[in-house]
Formats: C-alpha cells, structure tokens, sequence
C-alpha cells in the first residue's frame, strides 16, 4: 500500500506534539535529524487502505532561515517527500501563528489548517468563521482540542479527503504593482534557467530572493548563471529605488497586512452560536 508522508508544522506550542501523540498513539520512534541534536520524531497510523508515516517537524515562526528549527522544517518540505503538511495553529493567536500558514502555502504544498486550542477560543468569548477562512486560504480548516483528543478523527478524515483531491494549492497574495513586477521578472529569469529544480514553485522562490531569504538565494546561486544573478541583483535594486525600501521590509509588510485583514474577517464577536467539536 502508499504510505503517505504527512509532515506536522507550526509554531512553538501550538500544541503539534499533543496532535501528533494524538495521532500515532503508541506507534512513535524518536530519532535526530541528521547532523544536528533537534529530536526528531515519526509515528504511524494506519487509515482506511492508507498508511500514513507522520513526522512531527521542530516549531517555528517562519520559513526563513534563521536558526537550525527553521532549516530542519524548510529542508525537509522543500525535499519534496512530503505528500500532505498538517499545519497546527494556536486558534486564540491567529495573527501571529498564520504567518508561517501564508509562506507555506506560498511554497505550493498541500495543507490543512488545524485550529488548535479551540477551548480556549471558546473561553475568551469569540468565535472564528472557519468557512470563511477555508475560502480564503483555499485549503481545509478544522478545530481542535488536542489535549482532549477532541477533532482527531474529523481532521484525519478531512486530510485524507485533502490529498486525494491532489489539487495544486494557488494561493497568491498581491503584493501590489511594483513588487508584482519584479516577481514577475525573477519567476521568468528562474522559470527559463534549466538548473531549477522543476518541482520547485518559482513564484514562491522569488518571493524569497525579495525577502532576501539567504538559504534560497545560496540555493538558487549554486543553480543559475552569473548573467541571471546580475539580472535579479538590478531587480532588487530598482525596487529599492522606486519605492525607497528594501524589498525584505515590503514583502513582510505585505505579509502582515494581508494577514491582519484576513484575521479581522474571520474573527466573530462576541460569541453567537457554541459550535460543538466532534
Ligand atoms: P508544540 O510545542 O507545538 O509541540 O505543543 P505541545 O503539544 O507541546 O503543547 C504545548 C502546550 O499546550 C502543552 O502544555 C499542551 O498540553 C497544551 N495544549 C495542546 N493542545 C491544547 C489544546 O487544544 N487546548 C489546551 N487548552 N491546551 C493544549
Ligand atoms: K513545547
Ligand atoms: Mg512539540
């Protein structure tokens, strides 16, 4: 049978473990991840005809690549070997816990989005509009309590149902013309340079070089010509003149805009309707 790698990401306490005890049970081994002394852990659980191999990735706040956490949980979903990323948010701090939500689904990878901690939601008298989220996202959400085991068996369903739909995740965020250009002009200089991974999304690796991601760009250095180098150093650059700010500082901006809009859509108060969690 397929045996489906599902990799659990999200930031620091936002309960992954408990989801990941939760859904392999007994069935766990702990390792390391290679070179380096983060614990690594991986379980199973068997679903209908699938199995199901989960690894529970190290917390992180972002995608960049600033400590060792962050370039364990990019390497491994950048690798390509995982078929389905179960992405555990802390549900009483959306605004903070969906910025890693937005890198990866700019990456391209196939999610589900776990509002974790959803007793606490309900203490704090609010209510998240998972519909309207879901729409926005174009991807799954579903409530949890993972202390309580509450959601368990709904999210394994709604994964499941995720991947075998195989759709290519298309979420973009506008980030307005004059960054939307030299997205536009890295994308085909990288699109047209055979050294690039075709697996790889280009959009989301030339939103990294904006972000000046240095992981992606020592990656993508080592793959592409001197002449292409040059011709994305003046993109850079000529964003830095037209606007005044280095193109790093605009994108999270960008980011952070699009997240704080999002939030104030789908947050519901005071609390209308209790909606009960199977
Ligand atoms: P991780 O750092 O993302 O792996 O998070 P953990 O699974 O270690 O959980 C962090 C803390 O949150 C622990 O004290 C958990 O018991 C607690 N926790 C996890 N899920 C829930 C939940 O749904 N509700 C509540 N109230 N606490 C939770
Ligand atoms: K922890
Ligand atoms: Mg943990």
């Amino acid at each position: 049978a397929d045996e489906l790698i599902v990799a659990i990401a999200g930031n620091p306490n936002s309960g992954k473990t408990s989801i990941f005890n939760q859904l392999t049970g007994t069935k766990q081994h702990v390792g390391n991840w290679p070179g380096v002394t983060v614990e690594k852990k991986e379980g199973y659980l068997n679903y209908k005809d699938l199995s199901l191999k989960i690894v529970d990735l190290p917390g992180i706040y972002s995608l960049g690549a600033y400590s060792e956490d962050e370039l364990i949980a990019k390497d491994f979903l950048l690798s390509k070997g995982t078929d389905l990323v179960i992405n555990v948010v802390d549900a009483t701090n959306l605004e903070r816990n969906l910025y890693l939500t937005t890198q990866l689904l700019e990456m391209g990878v196939q999610l589900i989005l776990v509002l974790n901690m959803y007793d606490e939601v309900s203490k704090k008298n609010f209510n998240i509009d998972i519909e309207k989220l879901s729409d926005f996202l174009g991807v799954p959400v579903v409530r949890t309590i993972a202390t309580k085991g509450k959601g368990i068996n709904n999210l394994v369903a709604r994964a499941v149902e995720e991947f075998r739909k195989d759709m290519a995740i298309n979420f973009k965020i506008d980030y307005g013309n004059d960054i939307e250009r030299e997205i536009a002009e890295i994308k085909a200089i990288l699109d047209s340079n055979p050294g690039i991974n075709r697996d790889y999304n280009t959009r989301y690796l030339a939103v990294g070089i904006l972000e000046q991601d240095e992981h992606i760009i020592k990656e993508i250095e080592k793959e592409i010509t001197n002449y292409s180098i040059n011709r994305i150093r003046k993109s850079l650059e000529s964003i830095e003149t037209e606007t005044g700010e280095e193109s790093d500082a605009l994108i999270v901006e960008k980011k952070y805009a699009f997240i704080h809009g999002l939030v104030n859509d789908v947050l519901k108060f005071p609390l209308i309707n209790r909606n009960e969690i199977s």
